[in-house]
């Protein structure tokens, strides 16, 4: 652990995305322009207190201050501030949102994340990588996805209420939500998105670990917000594909029509 890096003494859970890093060094900086502001402005508040008490100044100046080192002390903070967002948090974003195309391209693994009160369904679009037709009369609960399985593209689609992500890979989720605006959060993966209702939000990222964590709900939301704790689990890309063609050729059985039994005739 590094002592000098706040996103690390600050307890928030390890980072295990490939763009993370950048977004723990923005955590760290602006957590040190705040912590340098909070013993500035106290030191000052202390120097006031003693340097205008009332024993050594009976009388009250009308004059006020006579000398602009807090008007330069302002401006030196704002132009602080305007590195730390022009120069670290614009190229970060500038990078996520350039390099999109070039996600398409690397194979993605995608995901639809349905958020509901209270709780997550993934929507897996099967191995064609085509989500099926979504028709919001078919939702038979909160929690139901509406898939239109007259769709052929829904037929080989397959859900699941635990996130299964490969590693290596880029994932692209596609944020929505059955009925209030929810936030899909995943913490080690330093990635947030609002999910709201009538809307689908992509957003991406490359898990470079295996490991089993939590997402939650960044929003709150009505009662049972606190529940929408919900399990994910990256493993190795092998087993990813391995796992998302099962669950893709049982999906297909599922949902085929019976087949006609074959009629021997004698
Ligand atoms: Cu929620």
């Amino acid at each position: 652990m590094n002592p000098l890096s706040p996103s690390q003494f600050l307890s928030i859970p390890e980072n295990h995305a490939a763009h993370g890093g950048r977004v723990d060094h923005m955590i760290d900086v602006v957590h040190w322009l705040m912590i340098a502001l909070f013993v500035g402005w106290t030191l000052f508040f202390l120097f006031t207190l003693f340097r205008f008490r009332q024993s050594a100044n009976p009388k009250a100046s009308y004059v006020g201050v006579k000398n602009h080192i807090s008007s330069h002390l302002e401006i030196g903070i704002i132009i602080l501030e305007a590195v730390l967002l022009l120069g670290f948090a614009f190229p970060l974003w500038k990078e996520r949102t350039d390099s999109w195309e070039q996600v398409q391209r690397l194979d993605p693994a995608r995901v639809r994340v349905i958020g509901w009160q209270f709780g997550w369904t993934y929507h897996y679009p099967g191995e064609d990588g085509k989500f099926g037709r979504i028709d919001h009369r078919l939702k038979a609960s909160n929690s139901d996805p509406g898939i239109d399985l007259t769709d052929p593209n829904a037929l080989d689609d397959f859900t699941t209420s635990v996130l299964r992500l490969p590693k290596g890979r880029p994932s692209i989720l596609n944020i929505t939500s059955n009925d209030v605006i929810h936030n899909y959060a995943i913490i080690p993966m330093r990635i947030q998105q609002d999910a709201i209702p009538g809307r689908e939000i992509p957003m991406w990222f490359t898990a470079n670990s295996e490991l089993e964590t939590s997402v939650v709900c960044g929003q709150l939301c009505g009662e049972g917000h606190g529940n929408m704790a919900g399990q994910m689990e990256v493993i190795s890309d092998g087993n990813y594909r391995e796992w998302a063609k099962q669950q893709s050729d049982a999906a297909i059985e599922r949902n085929s029509p019976e087949e006609p039994v074959a009629q021997v005739v004698e």
